[in-house]
């Protein structure tokens, strides 16, 4: 009979899930022995970039991704990263060795004690399997949980199952598939009341951009002639962001919101949370006379928004379905033309962080993405990036620093066909400085562009609109990105000057990462 470790693997084979994201310790060993040779094992330095590649990865590939982590130690360290999984939706399946099975209960060393409790709540599905038979059919449980529910799962397998011989391999053949199909009556319902809105506006959220619908938003806005808005702390952009019915990434505060929507008797949310609020701003969840429909295929994100309507379904179809039964429309505003990017703002003393994404704007191809966790230039990246494919843009899902650096790594994996930009902080970068490890150890060929404002800019921002503007612990002075990167293996350049900037931006990484450190002027994110 075949042991429970074979099955596993090609299990993983034949789903293609033969890219693993890891950091292994001694429980993990036995299920590593014997990895047919297509797969390959991607070693992270720390688990929150081992985690934040996978992330990377997955959201690069649309597809779920295995990661391996060493029982609770490892697991914890994870668990900032698996924030932003959670947010982004991705389907990661986190294994963890576990100890042999009779020494758990005395707790012996790296045992992982109610392993199952461990990642809650931020797993939407965590087991280890009652009994080493059960191993292969937990694992495909594991995977398929996380594409159902996308959201990342958790199984701890105790170390001592992998050899044990199994009866069944019958998940070998499973499958497992998935369909939000709205019922027709609510689907006309939809079309009906979008039809007969008298100013309609439009809300796209990040799933739009991972479900593949960027382009089918852009035809369904030009046909309706709506004004389109991103939801609130956008982790991915679902609409070019130059485009003429853009109006920009809505505020994350209540009353902001409904300000700026203000005038709208329907707002139809595809694919997002509503919403995800940061700062708060008291205020009206909508505007005066405005309704809210929001359609999206997580049923937890319908059942606790605090208002509207919700539709529980793929917007695939709601799309679809405008596009196909609502005659066109006059657009709001007769442009038609993409906006042109203002002049670049300039400071005294280093760059502008405005001048910095233009020179990223004018150099990099149409088709980079770019990876960004710089917290305290949202406002400067919008004003300056033109961003007209899928797939451009990648921030932390849940704010949670340390995604940057490693979720480049991840995403030039799983896609080589694209340039990857990971922008990021001199705050934000030291959450997952050991990426650079990964990245000049497998030769993946990503430019990580470091804004060197010596301090957290954001905090000191929220410090003022919090009324707390002296606080200690915002300043980060000295930090050497250039020695940091040769410490790890790549290669690496500090600029000050625009046109050093440019001649840098316009060499691409090909053959290995490289890193440019560009010391930068603090600015606000609004
Ligand atoms: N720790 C983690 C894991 N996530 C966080 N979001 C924070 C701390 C708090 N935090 C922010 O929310 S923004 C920020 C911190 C520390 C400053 C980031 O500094 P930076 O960017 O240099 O990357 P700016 O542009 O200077 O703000
Ligand atoms: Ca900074």
């Amino acid at each position: 009979m075949p042991t429970a470790r074979r099955i596993a693997h090609e299990f993983l084979e034949r789903r293609g899930l033969t890219t693993v994201f890891g950091n292994p310790g001694s429980n993990e060993l036995p299920f590593l022995a014997e990895l047919p040779d297509s797969f390959r094992y991607v070693l992270g330095l720390h688990e929150g970039v081992v985690v934040g590649m996978a992330d990377g990865y997955a959201q690069a590939t649309g597809r779920p991704v295995l990661v391996n982590l060493h029982a609770a130690a490892g697991s914890g360290n994870a668990m900032g990263a698996l924030t932003n999984a959670v947010y982004a939706r991705s389907p990661l399946v986190l294994t963890a060795g576990q100890q042999v099975r009779s020494a758990i209960g005395v707790e012996a060393m790296l045992a992982n004690v109610e392993a199952t409790q461990l990642m809650r709540p931020l797993v939407g599905w965590a087991g280890e399997p009652a009994c080493a038979d059960d191993v292969p059919r937990s694992l495909a449980q594991a995977v398929f949980e996380a594409e159902l529910q996308r959201r990342p799962t958790y199984l701890s397998v105790p170390y001592d199952d992998w050899a044990a011989e199994v009866e069944h391999a019958d998940v070998l053949d499973r499958t497992v598939r998935r369909g939000l199909v709205p019922d027709p009556d609510q689907l006309d319902a939809l079309v009906r009341e979008v039809g007969a809105a008298r100013r309609p506006a439009l809300v796209l959220g990040g799933d739009i951009d991972t479900d593949g619908l960027f382009d089918r938003a852009v035809a369904c806005a030009e046909h309706l002639g709506l004004p389109v808005w991103v939801a609130p702390s956008p982790h991915r952009l679902p609409f070019p962001n130059r485009h003429p019915l853009f109006r920009g990434v809505l505020p994350a505060g209540i009353g902001a919101v409904s300000a700026e929507l203000a005038g709208h008797d329907l707002v139809l949310v595809l694919g997002a949370p509503v919403f995800r609020y940061h700062q708060h701003v008291p205020g009206p969840y909508l505007p005066d006379g405005a309704r809210l429909i929001q359609v999206t295929d997580d049923a937890g994100a319908a059942a606790r928004a605090p208002m509207g309507e919700a539709l529980v379904a793929a917007p695939g179809p709601v799309i679809d379905a405008l596009l196909d039964r609502l005659p066109p429309r006059q657009q709001e505003h007769q442009a038609r033309e993409f906006t042109e990017p203002p002049q670049p703002a300039e400071a005294a003393g280093a760059l502008h962080p405005e001048q910095v994404f233009a020179a990223l704007r004018d150099t990099r191809p149409a088709d980079t993405r770019y990876v960004v966790e710089s917290t305290s230039t949202n406002a400067a990246w919008w004003r300056q990036m033109d961003l007209r494919h899928p797939g451009s843009y990648f921030f932390p899902a849940s704010g949670g620093l340390g995604f940057g650096l490693p979720a480049a790594v991840g995403m030039a994996m799983g896609d080589p066909d694209r340039p990857v930009v990971a922008v990021v902080g001199d705050g934000s970068a030291n959450y997952g400085i050991t990426a650079l490890w990964t990245a000049a150890h497998y030769k993946v060929p990503v430019t990580f562009l470091i804004l060197r404002n010596g301090t957290y800019g954001a905090l000191r921002w929220f410090g003022r609109l919090l009324g707390t503007p002296d606080v200690p612990g915002t300043e980060i002075p000295g930090l050497d990105f250039t020695a940091l990167a040769a410490g790890y293996g790549v290669p690496a350049t500090a600029v000050t000057e625009l046109d050093e900037l440019r001649a840098e931006l316009k060499t691409p990484a090909t053959d290995g990462p490289r890193l440019v450190q560009v010391d930068t002027h603090l600015t606000t994110p609004e």
